[in-house]
């Protein structure tokens, strides 16, 4: 199989400057100096990086784009993808890539490191490898195995659009708090195939490539003041809120907070109710508390991430920016299995 590995930068980039001590960019001839199995091994890997490389917190949309165009240009060419990337903003990136790529019928694993490849204890050489066998796993039919975007990280692989870095010192960075692993890599790669989507378009890959950025998290909290949530819901031009609510969606019951976001809504803010809790489901009107945003005209978020839900409203309204009703229908919605209705 022949798997193309996207190196965008992030700490699975780095090498320890032998003179300065200092951590600094690696380049295709570290990872084959570092993890000369990578290019070994049962499938013909290619390597294509960014140009710089970027720490994940400096990657935007536009990255997401340039990701999207090399995995759209090379498509045909090989079977499966691994896109490097710092841990930070993984989550993110694997989201807004799951929903720019529609019909998806190959492997697109996103994969980094705690520590630098070029440091003794990295991890970065086995989640490398793995990564690029899930990349390149196809079954006897000649399916892709695991057909989605991912992430893939100490052993674990997860639906992309269903992670969260929670993590910033253990090896295992990520989880998928609602969402059970699509394979867990041990002595063998067990997939759960169950739980892996595959879809049954025969139609060619499609890019969707627009981001609307005029969106904003919005989290409550006790004591939270009028002039707070005023200042976020009145930003001029906002056109999305994820509003970080308490347990199944639940918010204080002051008329003022009712008033601020029915007038949003009402200018054609798109508001979302994501609970800041990591496991469960919002559900409005369960408690008297939640009326009044379905009331409001506030959206359930259900059991989404914070992270899905921001790229795929960025995603909606770029692609949708003169129809709210499909921006929001879309919402209500599960798209690439980025959340459970119920
Ligand atoms: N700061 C790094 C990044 O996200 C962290 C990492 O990759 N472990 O780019």
């Amino acid at each position: 199989m022949k798997v193309l590995v996207i190196l965008t930068g992030g700490t699975i980039s780095m090498v320890r400057d032998a003179h300065s001590g200092s951590l600094c960019p690696a380049d295709l001839h570290t990872f084959k100096a570092y993890v000369p199995e990578m290019f070994a091994g049962d499938n013909h890997v290619d390597m294509m990086p960014f140009d710089p490389l970027l720490d994940s917190s400096d990657l935007n949309p536009d990255s997401w784009r340039q990701m999207a165009q090399m995995v759209q240009e090379h498509y045909d060419e090989y079977d499966g993808f691994v896109i490097l990337h710092g841990t930070d903003t993984m989550s993110y990136s694997a989201s807004a890539l799951s929903f720019m790529l529609e019909h998806l019928r190959k492997p697109v694993v996103f994969t980094g490191s705690q520590l630098p490849v070029g440091v003794l204890r990295s991890d970065a050489k086995e989640n490398l490898l793995t990564a690029i066998e899930i990349a390149g796993a196809y079954d006897n039919d000649g399916n892709a195995i695991v057909p989605e975007v991912t992430v893939y990280m100490d052993g674990e692989l997860y639906r992309g659009n269903r992670t969260t870095k929670r993590n910033a010192e253990h090896f295992s960075a990520f989880t998928s708090y609602n969402y059970p692993a699509l394979a867990r890599a041990g002595v063998h790669i067990t997939y759960n195939r169950q739980l892996i989507h595959y879809g049954e378009s025969l139609q060619p890959l499609h890019v969707y490539d627009q981001f609307d950025t005029r969106v904003a998290i919005l989290k409550l909290f006790p004591g939270i003041t009028e002039v707070v949530v005023e200042a976020v819901l009145n930003i001029p031009e906002l056109r999305g809120v994820v509003l970080e609510t308490f347990g199944a969606g639940n918010a204080p019951t002051h008329e003022w907070l009712y008033r601020a976001l029915r007038n949003a809504v009402d200018r054609g803010v798109v508001v979302v109710n994501k609970t800041q809790c990591n496991t469960g489901s919002v559900s409005m009107g369960h408690y008297a508390v939640s009326l009044n945003l379905l009331k409001a005209g506030v959206i359930s978020g259900y059991d989404i991430t914070t992270e899905a839900l921001l790229t795929k409203m960025m995603h909606l309204l770029g692609e949708n920016p003169n129809d709210i009703e499909t921006v929001k229908q879309k919402l209500s919605s599960s798209l690439r299995g980025e959340l459970t209705i119920g």
